[in-house]
């Protein structure tokens, strides 16, 4: 009986004594005439209080379908990050298929690379927000045939993002079916879940099914962080967020580097350059699968679901795997406001011109990167206006080019 109050004793003792130096510094402070910007009230007693900081919720897809939807609209216009849990998903058997890639010979790997002409295969170069990631990926997405048994490079396999580049069975055995099954089933997760979210925006389960389950044009990245041995607090990945409808993250349980923007408080959550909350990390839940809601999401919501800024550490010694299916709709895909209470906020936004932009971004540096508010109502930018050129040009079933789309894509600079 007199343990825990005594733990509560020392606890409390321990938050006085940080309190008095806190308040000898501010004394000291004023007293030399130093000018300080004192944090809001909300941070300060954050920092003083001794529960854990908030992070988004756990949730179990066996719960009764009308808690589930109410609870994943919540986390979806809080946080925009949530976990799940029984979600149908072997997790661990693509575990070692993924680490077996990243362990073939660098020149292996680097024979499929994927270039400014095809999205889609090996890279270690990747730009986010103008910096260059500290990692290695390969991306495998929905050929254009929708038919994985064609061999990859089939003429029917071309889409604007290329066509896949997996290593051959005689190089890493069995990897090819284990992708496929793998993504196979994160499809079907994410349905379930995009049904979910509809149901949470008032609309039917199959609201999404049209441009979403029967045309989407998702992939898988496999990523690999080594270990970043500099210890200079070097990003994994610069905060972004996430362009298409719903992210499903597999997480390393063993290294907690995945890093969300807190949800703000009172106002708009649109911040785009991570100066604005805090960070709080994503620890994977055993188990656990992790979801994040997209830019699409956010315009199809109008702004009810928010698109999260997030980012991802290094570690000094540990390496981390990650592998997030990016669960985009149909490249003809408008995306626009569905009808929910106050004005429309945004234009459509075409997914194609939006995923173009997004890949160019990624592969050489196009001016600023384009975001949810180019489509907001009243904006001033010239992306609704390109993206009508780009319509009129595209051929949605040959592989994009940064280079020949270069004038369709690059904003005119000022
Ligand atoms: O590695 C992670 O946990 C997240 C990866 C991610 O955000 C991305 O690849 O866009």
């Amino acid at each position: 009986m007199k343990r825990p109050k005594r733990r509560g004793n020392r606890r409390w003792g321990e938050l006085m004594k940080s309190r008095t130096r806190a308040r000898r510094l501010l004394v000291a402070l004023i007293d030399h005439h130093v000018s300080i910007r004192l944090p809001p009230m909300r941070l300060l007693a954050r920092r003083f209080s001794s529960s854990p900081p908030p992070a988004p919720p756990v949730l179990d897809l066996h719960a009764p379908r009308h808690a589930l939807v109410a609870a994943v609209a919540d986390a979806c216009s809080r946080w925009g990050f949530f976990q799940v849990v029984h979600h149908g998903v072997d997790v661990n058997a693509y575990h070692k298929p993924m680490a077996d890639f990243f362990r073939l010979p660098h020149n292996a790997k680097a024979a499929l690379r994927r270039t400014a002409g095809n999205a889609r295969g090996f890279f270690d170069d990747e730009l986010t927000k103008q910096k260059v990631d500290w990692k290695q990926a390969i991306d495998v997405g929905m050929p254009g045939s929708r038919a994985w048994a064609l061999p990859d490079d089939d003429p029917s396999n071309a889409c604007l993002d290329g066509f896949n580049r997996l290593p051959s069975d005689a190089l890493l055995p069995g990897f090819r079916e284990a992708t496929v099954r793998y993504y196979e089933s994160l499809t079907s997760l994410a349905a379930r879940v995009a049904s979910l979210m509809a149901e949470g925006l008032g609309m039917p389960a199959d609201h999404f099914d049209r441009e979403l389950r029967e045309a989407h044009t998702s992939y898988l990245r496999l990523n690999y962080y080594p270990p970043h041995p500099g210890g200079d607090g070097a990003l994994g990945i610069s905060p972004h967020r996430d362009a298409g409808f719903l992210t499903v993250l597999w997480q390393d349980p063993s290294c907690h580097s995945l890093q969300v923007q807190q949800p703000a408080e009172t106002g708009s959550s649109r911040r785009y350059d991570g100066s604005g909350g805090e960070w709080t990390t994503v620890v994977p839940a055993e188990g656990a699968l992790t979801i994040n809601t997209g830019d699409m999401a956010q315009i199809w919501s109008n702004d009810r679901y928010q698109a999260p800024l997030h980012r991802v550490l290094t570690h000094p010694t540990l390496e981390r795997f990650s592998a997030p299916f990016f669960y985009n709709p149909g490249y003809r895909t408008q995306v626009a406001p569905l009808p929910s209470p106050g004005r429309p906020k945004f234009l459509p936004c075409n997914w194609g011109y939006f995923r173009a932009q997004r890949f160019a971004g990624d592969f050489a540096d196009f001016g600023a990167e384009i975001q949810t508010d180019d489509f907001y109502e009243g904006s001033k930018s010239h992306h609704p206006q390109m993206q009508e050129e780009f319509l009129r040009t595209v051929d949605f079933s040959t592989p994009f080019s940064v280079e020949k789309y270069r004038p369709l894509l690059q904003m005119p600079r000022k």
